[in-house]
């Protein structure tokens, strides 16, 4: 009998929504994982805690912003691919710490492509780059469209998807995925949905009274991150590497966002008032949501709604959950956690 070798995968940004479905998503394909996080003065482990305890992903400390680190981890896992998903993922935080933020988002993916090509010219890479690329440029957005960044966070990334397509063209494995907006029970706090699924909750419990945001009227293009973590490895299945868009193709709005929230968890909201002082009233009258301008970026990208029909037809992707059944999903799961059934979501 021969024994098959196990592919091994190295993930970074293994600690985050996305890093942590597509773990899982891997070890049920029987790849050896190896995780690479950074280390934290507080606990960092929450979404793949279970990974970890149970053996199946192997963690390796270091940071995109340190060279040996990244040697290191390529070194001890020797990988057949790489999925490059840290960031700093926050655009608000962009404009605050662009620094940090270049560091990580550009000069993180050129020491990783020198280091791993370094390593083993035949290396997969997949690297997150995003639809906040496209910027001020208007719906629908392809693979293309013209780009036209408009924060720190997607000049940075947008800087980091040139390189990658750079080393693609001297025959390097090198894959890009242009990510639209895709959340979970695991997505972080400070993104507007878990925001709003996790503040939606505890007004159903009464532990909070309302809870305050910024631009109601910015759409975005909402899936689901299991689904979106499926196109990153089927990208690098493929015979040649290549930019995909990965979107559902539907735009909603905030508010629309907050309406649907609002009616999954039996809390409708109607709208009163105008710009700032516009707020969003439950069925009795009280105020549940109002608005703060340092929610507000100081450059927005109105509109992303994604064209997928390239992954479709070449990679055979397509969403499986709907923008409903996320929203459904995000404020179930919010609920358990906040009523105190679950310690953590697990979806
Ligand atoms: P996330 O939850 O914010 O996770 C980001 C990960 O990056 C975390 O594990 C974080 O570790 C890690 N990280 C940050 N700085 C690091 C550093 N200096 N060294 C090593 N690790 C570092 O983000 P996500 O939603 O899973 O997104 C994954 C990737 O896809 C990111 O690159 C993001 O920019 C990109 N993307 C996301 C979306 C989306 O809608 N989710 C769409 C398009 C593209 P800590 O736990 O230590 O902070
Ligand atoms: O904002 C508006 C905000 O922070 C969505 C990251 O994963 O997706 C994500 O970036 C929209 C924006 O995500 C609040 O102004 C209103 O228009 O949830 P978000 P994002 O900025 O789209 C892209 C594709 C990535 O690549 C990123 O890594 O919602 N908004 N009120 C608010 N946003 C937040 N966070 N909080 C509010 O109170």
């Amino acid at each position: 009998m021969t024994l098959m070798k196990k592919k091994r995968a190295l993930i970074t940004g293994i600690t985050g929504q996305d890093g942590s479905y597509l773990a899982e998503f891997l070890i049920n394909k029987g790849y050896e994982v190896y995780g690479f996080m950074r280390r934290t003065s507080t606990d960092p482990f929450a979404r793949i805690e279970h990974l970890h305890v149970s053996g199946a992903l192997k963690l390796i400390y270091g940071n995109m912003r340190d060279l040996p680190t990244i040697e290191r981890a390529i070194e001890e896992s020797d990988p057949h691919e790489i999925y490059n998903l840290a960031a700093q993922s926050h655009v608000g935080v962009s404009f605050l710490c662009p620094d940090e933020t270049w560091d990580i988002n550009y000069m993180g993916v050129e020491r990783l492509l020198t280091v791993a090509y370094k390593h083993n010219k035949k290396i997969r890479i997949y690297q997150a780059s995003t639809s906040e690329m496209f910027g001020s440029t208007p719906p629908p957005q392809s693979e293309k469209t013209v780009f036209a960044p408009v924060s720190p966070y997607a000049e940075a990334k947008l800087k980091a998807h040139h390189l990658i397509e750079e080393y693609r063209a001297q025959g390097y494995f090198a894959a890009s995925g242009i990510l639209f907006n895709h959340e979970s029970p695991r997505r972080g706090k400070h993104f507007v949905t878990r925001k709003l699924t996790h503040a939606f909750a505890k007004m159903k419990y009464g532990m909070q009274d309302h809870v305050t945001v910024g631009n109601l009227d910015a759409e975005r293009d909402w899936g689901f991150a299991g689904d979106y973590v499926r196109a990153m490895w089927m990208m690098l299945q493929e015979k040649k590497a290549d930019t995909y868009v990965i979107a559902t193709g539907e735009a909603h709005s905030v508010r629309q966002l907050i309406e649907t929230v609002g009616s999954v968890i039996g809390m409708p909201i109607h709208w009163e008032g105008k710009g700032l002082k516009e707020v969003g009233k439950d069925e009795h009258g009280t105020i549940r949501v109002s608005i703060d301008k340092k929610f507000y970026r100081p450059r927005e990208v109105d509109a992303l709604q994604g064209d997928a029909s390239k992954a479709k037809r070449k990679l055979g992707w397509k969403p499986e959950v709907s923008f409903e059944e996320l929203v459904e999903m995000m404020v179930q799961a919010d609920l358990r956690l906040i009523g105190g059934t679950q310690e953590y979501v697990q979806q």
